[in-house]
């Protein structure tokens, strides 16, 4: 049997460990003391249209106390990926790899970079999922996993691609992710701060003209900067992939209308942010992305969310530089 490290603890963990643990030994490993003991205690729970699900998992708080893991999932907050990677690094076997499947641009490379390309998987996925209490979340819309690099390492993806087609995830691998990359950044920089700012589910944006106007400007500003950097989008209409998902996700609460309820900070340097830097650069305007950017900064600096541990503190700059650096080279014919 498989055994995994999975890092996160928090609503897509809850989602991938209930999830997961009926085909693999699990041990969810994180900081979140009330989540580690609620899972300990109950295992995690998920509720679903269908019923509620639950799942035994092992719990660490430290990577010390596990043993040695054929894969790790990555789970956790883009600005907390620095930590994850050096963990993923020490629990698995020399042969073991990780995945993402987190939000955002730069918490790949930083995968990459600690792990090496062989070792290092990125996901898509617009699956949606609230946190309800510690260690038990509610599927809030399914949808696909991409993977890739599809060549990289050919019989690790293929054995990923398998635990998770029994786990009961829909998989499709791809040579080249960064068309499903941004077409998720497209979702999540339209979808995830105005739901934050607006205090709504998804679904509220297909209900309220006044946000689905800036939604739909946020979706085309996006997408015009992958357009630029000559990434193929996998949809024609960006506002109507959006409303898509919005749909398909319409009770859930975004990940950052979450962090923002909690009092936590958010991923927006790794969405909006991310996009309006690579805008500039790009000569691409992106006045919304920047102004909902600029707005939650505010919001997190007043609630003094933005006091943050020393890895934050450092921001997601490094890995989207090298990001950057790499596109302005594809854009000059590279
Ligand atoms: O990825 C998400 C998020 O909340 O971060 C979506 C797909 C928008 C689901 O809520």
């Amino acid at each position: 049997m498989m055994r995994i490290a999975l890092l996160g603890t928090g609503a897509m963990g809850t989602l991938f460990g209930v999830r997961l643990a009926p085909i693999a030994e699990v041990w969810m490993l994180g900081t979140w003391a009330e989540a580690l003991q609620a899972a300990r205690r109950h295992g995690l729970r998920l509720t679903t249209p269908q019923g509620e699900e639950t799942a035994p998992v092992a719990v660490a708080a430290d990577p010390m106390e596990v043993p040695p893991c054929d894969l790790a999932l990555i789970l956790v907050k883009a600005y907390q990926t620095e930590r994850a990677a050096r963990w993923a690094e020490q629990v698995l076997r020399p042969d073991g790899v990780a995945l993402t499947l987190q939000n955002g641009l730069g918490p790949y490379e930083i995968l990459r970079e600690r792990l090496s390309a062989a070792r290092a998987f990125q996901g898509v996925t617009t699956m949606g999922a609230t946190l309800m209490a510690p260690g038990h979340a509610r599927l809030g819309g399914e949808g696909p996993i991409w993977l890739g690099p599809a060549s990289s390492n050919r019989r690790q993806i293929q054995k990923i691609v398998d635990l998770l087609e029994r786990a009961g995830f829909q998989v499709e691998v791809q040579e080249d992710l960064q068309g499903v990359i941004w077409g998720k950044l497209v979702a999540n920089t339209a979808i995830n701060p105005i739901t934050a700012l607006f205090d709504v589910p998804n679904g509220a944006l297909l209900a309220r003209p006044d946000l689905w106007r800036l939604a739909r400007g946020v979706a085309r500003e996006t997408a015009e900067v992958a357009r630029a950097q000559g990434i193929p989008l996998p949809f024609e209409d960006p506002e109507g992939f959006v409303a898509e998902v919005c749909r398909r996700t319409s009770e859930n609460s975004s990940s950052m209308r979450q962090d923002f309820r909690r009092g936590r900070p958010t991923e927006i340097d790794a969405l909006n942010g991310a996009v309006a830097a690579i805008g500039r650069r790009m000569g691409v305007p992106t006045p919304l992305n920047e102004a909902l950017w600029r707005w939650v900064k505010a919001v997190e600096e007043r609630r003094g969310m933005a006091m943050r541990p020393a890895e934050l503190e450092r921001g997601p700059s490094p890995a989207l530089a090298q990001q950057m650096d790499r596109r302005s080279l594809k854009g000059h014919g590279g």
